[in-house]
């Protein structure tokens, strides 16, 4: 390995040690842009890599609520504003109980990258809380977000750092974090979250953009790989936001989806999900994922015992893991490719541990990874806030077609980093390397800051 990325890697396991997901993340990018860095001797005198893994600031905050029993409950809060090199800090927040600032650093140092992908003026961030919004009553979720907000307000801003949704975080909580940044602030700055509802700032296609994006760039693979989405049975991991756009989309280009999930198990159907039943339990009564065998009673739910999810023991042509991260291990890519898998597309922030997805690139399995294949709802998210800007709203059509161009384009940068340093159809190495030359240039540009 080169000495310098080397070096780097060494510096960052010892001060982070606590941090796996952060070191994994960051192990990913820097053991796949070696070609570029023995390119460009000149990084490490400039500290390029130092300065582009450490935060610019991390901030952590007590959040008290009250709940319904009259209890008063503390929970943490984050926000990590990791990178403003090409605009402001933009990132989602996670309300989910395993939250820590390991997996809060992890995922903004994704963003960066992800960010850097869509082509578009947007820095990397990410927030949220160890607060579970499961089982919560609605007046609960509210004085949660109403007390989050109450601290993140002084930290945020439409041209500083834009937060959006993430796990456990969708429109409800966006209208709630909003309402309360505008009393707080008295303006109303649309542009300072995303993901809102379409009666207050919100934009079309904003909910449905990561999973269509998904499976645009995974028909951008496909194609440049001489096949296609028609007629492949396809799993997808997750029954969230990701995965039910993902399912939709798939659907629509004539796929045949077989299998979603949630925490606890997975459902299979093998005449083909009906996605009407998911959107009914996910979205309206917010139950679990098993339900859905009283509907379809058809299906089968098969319960999860281990940390290798059922899902990924059906035989299928494309594996959408949609739920999160290092949720597809080594085991699970095994039975994948024993059942002849031909493609992977990571809708979830590196649901495929690190060396699951080598065994996938070393079976010539195609990989579309996460910072490429899942950008289109951050990219939709800087529509929407360039639509907040110009008071103005676009159609479905014309956010929807704007999404498609951006996959498109993600997909060639990818492929077209991969080509120039020899490097076949490894999308994961292209995206890399694609996004780290952006940050890299824009980064020498601007100084030692
Ligand atoms: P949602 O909260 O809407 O859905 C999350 C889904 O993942 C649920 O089905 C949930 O099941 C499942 N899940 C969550 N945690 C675990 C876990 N520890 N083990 C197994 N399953 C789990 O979130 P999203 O759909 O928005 O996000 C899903 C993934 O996509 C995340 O990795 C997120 O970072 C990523 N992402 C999201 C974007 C967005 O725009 N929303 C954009 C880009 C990436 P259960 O209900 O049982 O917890
Ligand atoms: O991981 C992600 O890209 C998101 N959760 C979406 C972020 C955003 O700002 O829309």
């Amino acid at each position: 390995m080169n000495s310098y990325i080397e070096k780097v890697l060494n510096e960052i396991e010892t001060k982070n040690c606590y941090e796996k997901e952060y070191i994994q993340a960051v192990e990913e990018v820097l053991s796949t842009i070696e070609p570029v860095i023995d390119q460009h001797k000149e990084f490490e005198n400039i500290a390029l890599l130092e300065r582009m893994t450490e935060p610019e600031r991390l901030i952590s905050f007590r959040v008290p609520y009250v709940n319904d029993e009259g209890k008063t409950i503390v929970h943490r809060g984050y926000r990590v504003q990791f990178s403003s090199l090409i605009g402001p800090y933009k990132g989602g927040l996670r309300f989910h109980p395993s939250v820590n600032q390991s997996i809060m650093k992890f995922l903004g140092f994704e963003q960066i990258f992800k960010n850097a992908l869509t082509g578009l003026p947007i820095g990397g961030g990410k927030g949220g809380a160890d607060f579970d919004p499961k089982g919560k009553s609605d007046n609960e979720i509210m004085r949660f977000c109403q007390s989050f907000m109450t601290e993140l307000q002084r930290h945020i801003g439409q041209d500083v750092d834009v937060p959006a949704g993430d796990i456990g975080v969708g429109a409800r909580e966006i209208g709630y974090l909003f309402g309360q940044y505008k009393r707080i602030r008295n303006a109303y700055e649309g542009g300072v979250l995303t993901g809102k509802g379409l009666s207050y700032g919100g934009s079309l296609a904003r909910t449905e953009a990561t999973g269509y994006g998904l499976i645009y760039f995974m028909r951008e693979m496909l194609s440049a790989n001489s096949q296609n989405l028609q007629g492949k049975t396809v799993t997808i991991s997750g029954s969230g936001n990701v995965a039910i756009y993902a399912c939709e989309k798939a659907q629509s280009y004539g796929a045949f989806v077989v299998a979603m999930s949630d925490s606890k198990g997975c459902i299979y159907d093998k005449n083909g999900i009906d996605l009407n039943i998911v959107k009914q339990i996910k979205e309206v009564e917010r139950g679990r994922i098993s339900e859905y065998v009283k509907y379809r009673p058809e299906a089968e739910y098969i319960e999860r015992t281990s940390d290798d999810s059922p899902i990924w023991n059906i035989k299928t042509d494309i594996a959408l893991p949609c739920a999160t991260q290092n949720e597809l291990t080594l085991n699970s890519a095994k039975k994948l490719v024993e059942n002849g898998v031909l493609a992977i597309g990571e809708g979830a922030n590196m649901p495929c541990t690190k060396d699951a997805t080598e065994y996938f690139l070393a079976h010539n399995v195609l990989v579309a990874p996460a910072k490429a294949a899942n950008a289109g709802g951050v990219a939709t998210s800087a529509i929407e806030m360039s639509q907040n800007s110009m008071r103005y709203y676009m159609t479905f059509e014309e956010v929807d077609a704007k999404l498609d161009t951006i996959m498109v384009n993600i997909f060639k940068s990818c492929k077209e980093a991969a080509e120039k340093y020899d490097l076949g159809n490894n999308y994961v190495a292209g995206a890399n390397i694609a996004a780290f030359t952006k940050l890299a240039q824009a980064m020498v540009a601007q100084g030692i800051v």
